[in-house]
């Protein structure tokens, strides 16, 4: 039962959990300390909304989603947890009472870094909506010792540091040995004829195995008493050393077995759209997707004895491929340990999984060697292939004779196992993650399957979750938007459009802008402190952070920043509005082109920050170990949100949707869920420039796209290339940029020179950079544009996309817990 909070208990708890966990007074407390008593006391009233919550699952048995993901980016939690329990406000002024800072303690907490950008995100933001709405939903994923590194930048170049993020303990998990469960690894498959059943039973022997065991992580639903709870598995050693028992094999075993375990939860792989194809990564997808396919099914014959009504009760959403083995993991429960037929776990199971799809980048697909699959998972293996055998069958009888559609579709061709046909055979729903990304699914990536079985596939375009993304992140506009339209909004995003009549109010554009240039100030603050440079607050705030891939052109941006910086240096008379130009982003650690990409921007930024002949007019930051916590102060500051991916290439984009919330107009290109940001807040509200998905696509297909065109044609391209080269940004190595240059203009790689296109829209981009600054110069006129961006961000929530799901795809039962 939640209780009112009640500010003297809370006070009495947190010191009560100090002197038990540290065995001290607020007095002597380090601030960790603090932090951890408080979660400590903030999860005492979750624990009885949490045990309220599942006693109505119990009871009321509503059908479950399984959200199964590689990644889980949660960011802090005991900011939002308080923010969900609606006792923010009351914490703040209880510490404050006893001499705290909320935001100091605040600041202690590492963010659970477990994913690497908008895929994991996502996952987060979904778990929030679904408590939120009242839906039944576990996440289902692994407890990595090591999160995403941390980045240092030294001397310009990225450094990553391992992420120990639980070695002061997370006060929020709960470990549930009592849930564990085996996951076996190699050996081979015993066939027996099962005189009983009259069935062959496959007997897996001379396997290893690790135990998966549970870490229950609360999931905290705005202002409702819902708590759903993320999963995450860690592993253990399955045999304790038997010191006693010193027989060679079973000594050697116990060793592999320890080792098994303490490696395949060690660490996240710090990869986005990028597919490695390394053996532990295997490793890990089976060793969590079998676990939680287990607890599922255990789960459900708990009060259940028809497995196959299975699916009525459970549902598993698959994070993109990375979880797809959990389609052959049902069949196998089902199969060998349920004793169902093929067909009925057939059905069971295409009844029970749904794929989302994440990228169209062919780099990120993934296929793995049979030889490599075979051997780590044979059982599983033996199914895929009967999955396969059946699957061409049925492609055969469709287009009969045509081997290209097999070529094309079958889930295990060329020795390798290609695990996005296995979860389209297999899921009862394909979707894409934004109108025009579904759309290139449809119609170009994934065709052959759309014409075979159009009606799995659908649309959810992402979302975000207003609560972190505004609520949390932008107090001061929170408050701001709650005074003029009241406190639907936050968990009714739709709302936020009754802030359009205040668009040419004077006062609340004044207003507003004021709140904007606030968290500028605060902003500009933690820039000074960790970058040790000194930004303008008035200037414009130009903001790129995500991860860094070429097909999101950081490149784009540091170029024009170099041909900003030219003009300013030739015309020192121009009028130019002072501009920030603020970049986060990591880079995969074995992803060269990127981190060489890190270095130029910081070098860049050496030069033109420490010029005093352009009097400050031109800032570059790099701002280190771009992240959840520090993304949410850096949304609420950012004036122009740049979303410049090459179009066709970023399926949606979720960042896009964080800036346009607080109030930052788009700079992008026609791509991902940026056309339907545009589509919302008007063409006028948004800077858009470059080739279209199309025009992109059809340079791929056709060819004719030289880049050397624009080399010989624009002298102030062709100038900031040389300046690639000439040491301009590299006095001490002038080779030092050579690979970038290459990569735009020399065909002597594998690839096409200029994969993405930077310079067929380098004029466009800046001359859309021109009309933000023509744009920002007329105050009321941005003021305005700004009010729209965040007014007409309704669609973007990821309460309506969860919605979508529930509706279209899960068909899920909302539950209602009381107080
Ligand atoms: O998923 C991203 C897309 O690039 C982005 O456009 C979209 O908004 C977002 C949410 O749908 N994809 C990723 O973040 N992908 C990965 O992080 C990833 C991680 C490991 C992989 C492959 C992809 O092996």
């Amino acid at each position: 039962m939640s209780k009112r909070f009640d500010k003297e208990v809370f006070i009495e708890s947190v010191k009560s959990n100090l002197k038990t966990l540290y065995r001290q007074t607020l007095v002597d407390a380090t601030k960790q300390q603090v932090f951890q008593a408080v979660s400590y006391a903030v999860k005492d009233t979750i624990i009885d909304n949490w045990m309220e919550t599942q006693k109505v699952y119990e009871e009321e048995d509503p059908k479950m989603v399984y959200y199964m993901s590689m990644e889980f980016l949660m960011g802090r939690a005991l900011g939002n947890n308080m923010i969900n329990l609606t006792e923010y406000k009351e914490v703040k002024e209880a510490l404050e009472e006893l001499g705290f800072d909320l935001n100091v303690i605040e600041d202690q907490e590492p963010d659970a870094a477990l994913g690497n950008g908008g895929l994991g995100r996502l996952a987060a933001c979904f778990l929030d909506s679904l408590a939120t709405l009242g839906y039944a939903a576990y996440g289902c994923g692994i407890r990595y010792r090591y999160g995403m590194f941390k980045q240092k930048i030294e001397n310009g170049y990225q450094i990553e540091v391992p992420d120990n993020w639980l070695k002061d303990g997370n006060p929020f998990e709960l470990r549930r040995p009592e849930y564990a469960k085996e996951v076996k690894f190699g050996g081979y498959i015993r066939v027996e004829y099962d005189e009983a059943t009259k069935r062959n039973k496959f007997i897996q022997e001379g396997y290893q195995s690790v135990r998966a065991i549970p870490f229950d992580i609360p999931i905290v639903g705005y202002n409702n008493n819902v708590v759903n709870t993320l999963r995450v598995w860690d592993a253990e050693a399955i045999n304790d050393f038997q010191l006693d028992s010193f027989d060679k094999g079973d000594y050697q075993k116990a060793v592999e077995q320890e080792n098994l375990a303490r490696n395949i939860v060690e660490v996240l792989y710090p990869n986005d759209n990028h597919y490695a194809g390394k053996e532990l990564r295997l490793k890990q997808q089976y060793f969590f997707i079998s676990a939680s396919v287990q607890a599922a099914v255990a789960k459900y014959k708990k009060n259940h004895s028809d497995i196959r009504k299975f699916y009525e009760k459970a549902t598993f959403q698959l994070n993109d491929t990375h979880p797809t083995v959990a389609v052959a993991e049902l069949m196998r429960i089902l199969l060998d340990e349920e004793g169902l037929e093929w067909d009925e776990a057939w059905e069971v199971t295409t009844k029970t999984c749904a794929y989302t799809n994440h990228t169209i980048m062919a780099e990120a697909l993934e296929k793995w060697p049979i030889e490599l699959f075979s051997r780590l998972l044979p059982r599983i293996y033996q199914i895929i292939e009967e999955i396969n055998r059946r699957f061409v069958e049925e492609i055969q009888k469709k287009y009969p004779g045509n081997q290209e559609k097999i070529r094309k579709m079958a889930i295990i061709y060329d020795g390798q196992v290609k695990m996005a046909h296995l979860a389209i055979c297999a899921g009862y729903s394909v979707n894409g993650v934004a109108a025009l990304h579904t759309e290139i699914l449809k119609n170009q990536e994934l065709k052959d399957f759309y014409e075979m079985m159009p009606e799995k596939f659908n649309n959810k375009t992402n979302g975000i979750t207003q609560r972190r993304f505004l609520l949390h992140a932008n107090p001061l506009l929170a408050d701001w938007v709650t005074e003029h339209i009241g406190d639907e909004w936050i968990t009714d995003l739709a709302q936020i459009s009754k802030l359009k009549v205040y668009v040419d109010d004077e006062k609340a554009q004044q207003e507003f802008m004021n709140i904007k240039y606030q968290n500028k100030l605060r902003l500009a603050k933690y820039i000074r402190e960790h970058n040790g440079i000194d930004v303008d607050p008035r200037s414009i705030f130009d903001v790129q952070v995500k991860r860094l891939h070429e097909y999101k052109r950081q490149l784009l941006n540091i170029l024009h920043v170099m041909y900003l910086y030219n003009k300013i240096k030739d015309h020192p008379e121009m009028p130019f509005y002072p501009r920030t130009f603020i970049f986060g982003a990591k880079a995969a650690a074995g992803y060269r082109r990127a981190k060489l990409t890190i270095k130029l921007i910081n070098s860049v930024a050496d030069v033109i920050n420490n010029d005093k002949s352009i009097n400050g007019k031109l800032k570059v930051v790099f701002i280190e170990d771009y992240r959840v916590s520090n993304a949410e102060w850096i949304f609420a500051a950012a004036d122009v949100s740049e979303q410049i991916s090459t179009a066709s290439k970023e399926a949606s984009g979720t960042g896009n949707m964080k800036f346009m919330l607080n109030g930052a107009p788009t700079l992008g290109t026609m791509d991902g869920a940026n056309v339907e940001i545009v589509q919302e807040v008007g063409e006028e509200n948004a800077f858009i420039f470059g080739l279209s998905a199309q025009e992109v696509i059809n340079y791929e297909n056709n060819g004719g796209y030289n880049p050397m065109d624009y080399f010989n044609n624009d002298q102030d391209i062709r100038r900031v290339l040389m300046q690639l080269i000439n040491g301009e940004y590299a006095p001490d190595d002038p080779e030092r940029f050579r690979d970038i240059y290459d990569s735009l203009l020399n065909t002597n790689s594998s690839d096409r020179a200029d994969t993405y296109f930077i310079l067929a829209d380098f004029k466009s981009y800046a001359e859309a950079q021109e009309r933000v600054e023509k744009a920002y110069r007329d105050e009321t006129g941005w003021a305005r544009m700004a009010m729209m961006n965040t007014a007409c961000s309704g669609k973007f929530t990821s309460d309506r996309t969860i919605q979508q799901y529930v509706d279209e795809i899960w068909h899920l039962d909302k539950v209602t817990v009381e107080a």
